[in-house]
């Protein structure tokens, strides 16, 4: 039984139209990652960082999967309990292609989070600044974001995964961005071969056993049927 962890980044969803953070014309190019992704620029003006989510929620409810997400979720039907997606994107595309149990570890733009209580619920279209909660009443609404210098989400059932597995596969992450860029590490440190799919190598592309360049649109298809076809072989 071959376990297979995937870790995705902003490169899976780039051809569904969602912008990426650190390409030409990124998101981290119009705007001050410490302004808009961190809680101390959410304390320091919420009403930007409101506008840089719904303006991304948005795009999301206006953008469709791409070959990419469906052929993850292909993998995932295919080979039921092998498969663990855990996704640095907030978009929910993969579930729009029918993945199922996706780990958001740097949450997700169509969630809301009270930041008092704890309560998630599916945020409105448009999140307005000091919504009340609710569950509690108060005005300490968030959306449901991982933002720097916080914890990311499901971690310990990431590691876990990582430790178990037979194959780790980044796609479409310029490996950045911590603890999601040391996966490669701890899933090799468990005996796991690695692959990355990108588009450009990453900045961690000499820690993978095999890399393949190409837009995800068509690499991810590919190597999907690659497995499927070696899983399918007596
Ligand atoms: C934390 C919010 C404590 C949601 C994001 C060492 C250890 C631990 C922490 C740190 C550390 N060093 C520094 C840190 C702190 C920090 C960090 O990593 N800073 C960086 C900038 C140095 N990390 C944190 O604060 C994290 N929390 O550390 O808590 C802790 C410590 C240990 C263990 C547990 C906890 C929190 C990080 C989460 C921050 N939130 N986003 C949002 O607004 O979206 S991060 C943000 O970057 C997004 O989530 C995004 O997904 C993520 C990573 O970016 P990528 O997905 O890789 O996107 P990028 O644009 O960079 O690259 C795109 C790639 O796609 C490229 O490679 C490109 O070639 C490729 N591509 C483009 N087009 C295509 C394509 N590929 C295929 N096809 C295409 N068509």
């Amino acid at each position: 039984m071959q376990r297979i962890v995937i870790l995705t980044g902003a490169g899976l969803s780039a051809e569904s139209g969602l912008g990426t953070f650190r390409d030409k014309g990124g998101l981290w190019t119009k705007y001050d990652l410490e302004d808009v992704a961190t809680p101390q620029g959410f304390a320091a003006n919420p009403v930007l960082v409101h506008e840089f989510y719904n303006a991304r929620r948005e795009n999301c409810l206006q953008a469709s999967p791409n070959p990419a997400h469906a052929a993850l979720a292909r993998l995932q039907a295919a080979m039921p309990g092998q498969v663990t997606l855990v996704t640095q994107n907030v978009d929910d595309l993969l579930e729009r292609a029918g993945a199922g149990d996706v780990i958001h570890m740097h949450g997700q733009l169509m969630r809301a989070l009270c930041a008092a209580c704890g309560h998630r619920w599916d945020a409105p279209r448009v999140m307005q600044p000091h919504a009340p909660c609710p569950a509690c009443a108060r005005a300490a609404t968030r959306p449901d974001i991982v933002w720097f210098g916080e914890f990311p989400y499901q971690m310990d059932r990431i590691d876990q995964a990582l430790a178990r597995a037979d194959l780790f596969v980044a796609i479409g992450t310029s490996g950045n961005v911590y603890p999601a860029a040391g996966f490669v590490q701890e899933a090799a440190l468990a005996g796991a071969r690695t692959l990355e799919l990108n588009l450009d190598a990453s900045a961690n592309a000499g820690l993978f056993d095999e890399t393949r360049l190409g837009p995800a649109s068509r690499i991810v298809p590919g190597w999907v049927e690659d497995i499927l076809s070696a899983t399918a072989r007596p």
